[in-house]
């Protein structure tokens, strides 16, 4: 099974979505992101190691290869397309909760950022924990979020941010949504975030991964 992770991070790498895929031309007629993660699942690997055992290592090389200058737009594109294809395998497993909600979560990118799909394991991770998630979106800025507050008050706020220029719009936004509901729970999470960054912006607290914020959620009611 370590071998059929390692070969889901490189076909996530490579953007190899399914077998029928055309792309990339040198994969053609191998199985996809799509084909190796139903095996993996029937092989009784757990949802949450192929999260951190294959797709995160995939989506991490190529991001690394796109800051070397090695990869670019359209690869980054294609392999978030095969990241979805086996998420759709694994969101049934993280939506398998509770029904009676815990509380609500508001989660959305911040303005100018357009990377989701962190924010959408998150709010797969929530659901499946039991609670409502109100996802905004991407491209999130302060008008929205305290719309969303007023729609539904009580709620906690989660905010995501991929790009070390649109993790400063979080500072604003804080301030904001603490403004005008002084009592709500704004956390944040994203790769370049950290701890350090979160109290400096007056945030109530940093997760680095869904799993954390979930149960550190969970243990706050
Ligand atoms: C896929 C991708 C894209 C795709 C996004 C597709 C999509 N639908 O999301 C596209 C092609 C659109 C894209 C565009 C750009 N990208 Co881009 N992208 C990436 C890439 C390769 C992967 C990101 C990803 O999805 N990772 C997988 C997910 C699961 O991880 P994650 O988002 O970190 O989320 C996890 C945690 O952080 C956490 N989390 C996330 N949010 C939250 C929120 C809360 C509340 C909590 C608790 C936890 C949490 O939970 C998740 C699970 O563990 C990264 C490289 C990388 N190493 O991250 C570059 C990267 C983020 N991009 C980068 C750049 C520069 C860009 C562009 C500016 C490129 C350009 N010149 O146009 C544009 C910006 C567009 C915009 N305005 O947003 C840089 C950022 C550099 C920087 N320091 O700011 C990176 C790091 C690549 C690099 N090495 O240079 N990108």
């Amino acid at each position: 099974m370590q071998e059929l992770l390692l070969q889901l991070a490189t076909v996530v790498e490579r953007g190899k979505v399914n077998k029928n895929a055309p792309f990339p031309p040198d994969l053609k007629g191998q199985d996809g992101a799509d084909e190796i993660t139903a095996q993996l699942l029937e092989g009784g690997v757990k949802p949450d190691e192929i999260l951190t055992g294959a797709l995160m290592i995939g989506m991490k090389s190529v991001g690394d290869r796109f800051g070397s200058g090695e990869a670019f737009i359209p690869d980054l594109l294609i392999a978030a397309k095969a990241m979805y294809a086996s998420m759709a395998h694994l969101k049934p497993f993280f939506e398998s909760g509770d029904v009676d909600f815990k509380g609500t979560v508001i989660l959305g990118t911040v303005s100018g950022d357009l990377h989701d799909i962190g924010k959408n394991l998150v709010k797969m991770i929530l659901v499946g924990d039991g609670w409502k998630v109100i996802d905004l979106g991407t491209d999130i800025g302060s008008d929205k979020f305290l719309q969303a507050l007023k729609e539904n008050p009580g709620s906690v706020i989660g905010m995501s941010a991929l790009l070390t220029t649109t993790m400063m719009n979080m500072e604003p936004i804080t301030k904001d949504i603490k403004a005008n509901y002084p009592d709500t729970k704004v956390f944040v999470g994203g790769a370049p975030l950290s701890d350090d960054f979160a109290q400096k912006i007056k945030a109530d607290g940093y997760f680095s991964q869904p799993q954390d914020f979930a149960q550190y959620l969970s243990s706050q009611k």
